[in-house]
């Protein structure tokens, strides 16, 4: 059989805004409506990858889009290959820097590049990258923002039904440390004792209060508490993480593998989580894999839960996939969750494809 050789004719990014069942509610921020990105890369043979951005700011996308379709403007005629198209998008903007909204632009074309090569191939992104397809365990974290404590509670029950889920992660942040409290009580007192959960504060608190927050919850038998201060400030983390006995998360935003580097040089976290906007795709995914491989740290994922799954079947410390449904309104055949764990579908590539109906009510330009 001849490999597949894909030539990149044209690359086209679509702005959506899906209107989200329960808005996100953090210390800092409220989201109501979810913008997405739709990317199709159309090469000469025919094949066509897919994927998507989720740059949670609805104006982003007026600069997100064009910088997409500048890249595919850029690679066209190239043979399509994710890591080299990955670098070119990175290096054609490196004056203007690797971070912020041109790492996520060179996200959404490595990741489109990586399911276009495993379509042509005809196997499952997990497949063609050394891994087997299967169920990847995970927690659902659809909602449980900042409500109240029997609001939370009952919206609890919700999420387990939603796929038989072992692991719910809560938000804390709320004006006082009680209302925090009584929500981890609230949902003790509902759920089963084999749930677990984590908290995560969305970098909601200086240091001072993050200190007494964490010290305050360290003894609620957490799988970990993430974010509780700015994402960037490692020094603040080494401090927490060394007085904590509950382990400490971050890592949905590192913009790059050299964030994680230095993250885990200053001992800044026991777990890591990468978003794939921000790593750098599949592409810095699997570099972040080996740092986390060699530091033997557990990790999990943020956000992206399709090719989350799939990453997660190669990745040797994986612990928790976040399940989010948040695209869903677009997607023709969304990913299943069965007993707690995502089920990657036997399809070639990410294995997504656009409902255009949906697409069509949604699209914003
Ligand atoms: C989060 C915040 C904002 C949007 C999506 C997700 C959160 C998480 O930090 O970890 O789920
Ligand atoms: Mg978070």
């Amino acid at each position: 059989m001849a490999l597949p050789q894909l030539t990149l004719r044209s690359l086209k990014a679509r702005p959506l805004l899906l209107p989200l069942k329960r808005p996100v509610v953090a210390r800092i921020a409220t989201i109501d409506s979810w913008p997405i990105i739709l990317i199709d890369l159309e090469t000469e043979e025919g094949v066509v990858g897919r994927a998507y951005l989720e740059p949670y700011v609805p104006k982003s996308m007026n600069y997100l889009v064009p910088a997409l379709h500048d890249m595919g403007e850029m690679l066209k005629g190239q043979r399509v290959a994710p890591v080299e198209f990955f670098r070119a998008a990175q290096n054609s903007l490196h004056f203007v820097g690797y971070e912020g909204l041109a790492m996520i632009a060179a996200s959404g074309l490595d990741m489109v590049a990586w399911d276009c090569l495993a379509r042509a191939s005809d196997l499952p992104l997990c497949v063609m990258l050394g891994g087997s397809v299967g169920p990847v365990v995970s927690y659902n974290s659809n909602a449980l923002w900042l409500r109240s404590p029997a609001e939370v509670a009952a919206e609890a029950l919700e999420l387990i039904a939603e796929g038989d889920f072992k692991a719910l992660k809560f938000r804390m942040g709320r004006e006082r440390l009680s209302d925090d409290l009584a929500t981890a009580q609230a949902l003790r007192d509902t759920l089963d004792d084999n749930i677990e959960l984590m908290v995560d504060f969305n970098q909601g608190m200086d240091m001072a209060e993050a200190l007494s927050r964490c010290h305050a919850i360290d003894d609620l038998d957490l799988v970990w508490i993430e974010e509780p201060i700015i994402y960037n400030d490692f020094g603040g983390y080494a401090k927490l993480a060394s007085e904590l006995k509950t382990p400490l998360q971050i890592g949905e935003n590192f913009y790059g593998v050299q964030d994680m580097y230095k993250a885990l040089d200053a001992k800044a976290c026991d777990l890591v989580m990468p978003d794939f906007m921000r790593i750098g795709g599949v592409t810095g995914w699997l570099q972040a894999a080996g740092l986390a491989a060699a530091a033997n740290i557990p990790m999990s994922t943020h956000l992206y839960p399709e090719v989350a799954a799939h990453v997660m079947r190669v990745t040797r410390t994986a612990h928790l996939l976040e399940w989010q449904d948040w695209a869903e309104a677009v997607l023709a055949e969304p990913y299943q969750v069965v007993k707690g764990k995502l089920e990657i579908p036997d399809r070639p590539g990410l294995g997504l494809d656009w409902d255009e109906e949906a697409v069509a009510r949604y699209q914003i330009e």
